[in-house]
C-alpha cells in the first residue's frame, strides 16, 4: 500500500522532502504540495494537487499523512491541525519557537491518546551519530562523561532573526545530546564571542556529564558539524564528512558542504523511510512531540541565560505517560 503524503512548504527543506518522497522512499507518493505562491506550489506538485492553504491540504481526504516544512513560527499551528484531523505528521524542527506553543502540541496529542507527531530532528538517523550511540551503549568507551559539539554554518540563513542561533540551530545539539547520552540537561550557561557569534553553550546533565557546544553562524569556510563523545575508557567522534580526498595545488584535503542538506542527505533519506514505515507499523520512531517540546523549552531558557548572562537551571515539567 502506498502512503499518500502532502508536503506543506517548498523552500529548501520542503523541496528536499518532495524529492525524497518521489525518488528515494519506497511505499510513499506525493499527493499534494502547498505553498502560499500558487505557481510555485503547482510547479513543485507537478501532476499532484497544488494548494495555497495549508489547512485545506491537511483536510483533503486524498492526503493520508503530512510533512510540514514551513517557517518555524507556523509549525505548531499546522501540527495541531494534523492532530485534529487524525493524520500522522513529520514536522520540521523546531516543533515551535516557544515552549508554550510546543506544549500545546504535546497536550493535544495526549488528549488524542496517540502519537501522530514526529519532529524532524534528523541527526538521530545520521549514520555517524547512530554509530556513536551504539558504541556508548555497547560500553566500548566506558562511562560517557563529556560530549563536545561543533555546529558551524558557512553563513546564517537570510531568514535568521534574533536568537535563532539557539532556537533554530542549537536545538539540534539539545536533541542529539539527550539521545546520544540517554540523559537530561539540567543546567546551562552561555558565553558569547565578539559581536555575539560564535556562542559557546555548556550544559550539565542529570548524570553529571558535560555537553559543550560551539554554535558559529558565520564560519565562512563551509557547513561543519562535528561531535566527540568522551568516555572513561576512550572516545568516539565523527570522521571528516567526505567520500574522497584530493591532492592538488600543494594541498591535501576535502571540500565542505555548503549547508545541512548535502551534509545530512543520508540522515534525511533514512528519516523519511523510517517515518513512512512507522506509519505502516504503528511504531513511532525519531523525536516525539515531547522531545520537540524539551528542545524548544531548553532553548528558550538558554536564550534567557544569554540575555541575562546568568546560568540557567533548566525546568521542563513532567513527561506524560504517552511518551514513556
Ligand atoms: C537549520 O535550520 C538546520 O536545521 C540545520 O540542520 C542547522 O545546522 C542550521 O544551523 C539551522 O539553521
Amino acid at each position: 500500500m502506498t502512503l499518500k503524503v502532502g508536503v506543506i512548504g517548498t523552500g529548501v527543506m520542503g523541496a528536499e522532502h518532495v524529492r525524497l518522497l518521489r525518488e528515494e522512499t519506497a511505499g510513499a507518493t506525493v499527493a499534494a504540495v502547498c505553498d502560499a505562491d500558487a505557481a510555485r506550489a503547482q510547479s513543485v506538485a507537478g501532476a499532484a494537487a497544488g494548494f495555497t492553504d495549508p489547512l485545506a491540504l491537511i483536510a483533503d481526504p486524498e492526503v493520508e499523512a503530512v510533512v510540514i516544512a514551513t517557517p518555524d513560527a507556523t509549525h505548531a499551528r499546522l501540527a495541531l491541525a494534523c492532530i485534529a484531523a487524525g493524520k500522522p505528521v513529520l514536522c520540521e524542527k523546531p516543533l515551535a519557537p516557544t515552549a508554550e506553543e510546543a506544549l500545546q502540541v504535546v497536550s493535544a496529542e495526549v488528549e488524542a491518546g496517540r502519537r501522530l507527531v514526529q519532529v524532524g530532528y534528523m541527526r538521530r538517523f545520521d549514520p555517524a551519530y547512530v554509530e556513536m550511540r551504539r558504541s556508548r551503549i555497547a560500553g566500548e568507551i566506558g562511562e560517557a562523561v563529556l560530549l563536545h559539539n561543533t555546529h558551524r554554518n558557512a553563513a546564517a540563513p537570510e531568514w535568521f532573526t534574533g536568537a535563532m542561533a539557539v532556537t533554530n540551530s542549537f536545538v539540534h545539539e539539545i536533541d542529539i545530546s539527550r539521545w546520544l547520552l540517554d540523559s537530561e540537561p539540567v543546567s546551562a550557561r552561555v558565553l558569547q564571542g565578539p559581536g555575539g557569534d560564535p556562542l559557546v553553550i555548556t550544559m550539565e546533565t542529570d548524570r553529571g556529564q558535560i555537553v559543550s557546544t560551539e554554535v558559529y553562524m558565520n564560519a565562512r569556510y563551509g557547513y561543519h558539524v562535528h561531535a566527540q563523545l568522551v568516555g572513561r575508557d576512550g572516545t568516539i567522534e565523527m570522521a571528516a564528512p567526505t567520500a574522497t580526498v584530493t591532492n592538488h595545488s600543494l594541498r591535501h584535503g576535502h571540500s565542505w558542504a555548503e549547508n545541512w542538506v548535502p551534509r545530512f542527505r543520508d540522515a534525511y533519506r533514512i528519516q523519511m523511510t523510517a517515518w513512512v514505515r512507522s506509519i505502516r507499523t504503528g511504531q513511532p520512531v525519531g523525536a516525539s512531540a515531547w522531545d520537540g517540546y524539551v528542545a524548544t523549552g531548553i532553548a528558550e531558557q538558554v536564550v534567557t541565560a544569554l540575555q541575562t548572562g546568568d546560568s540557567a537551571r533548566l525546568l521542563l515539567g513532567v513527561r506524560p505517560g504517552l511518551y514513556s
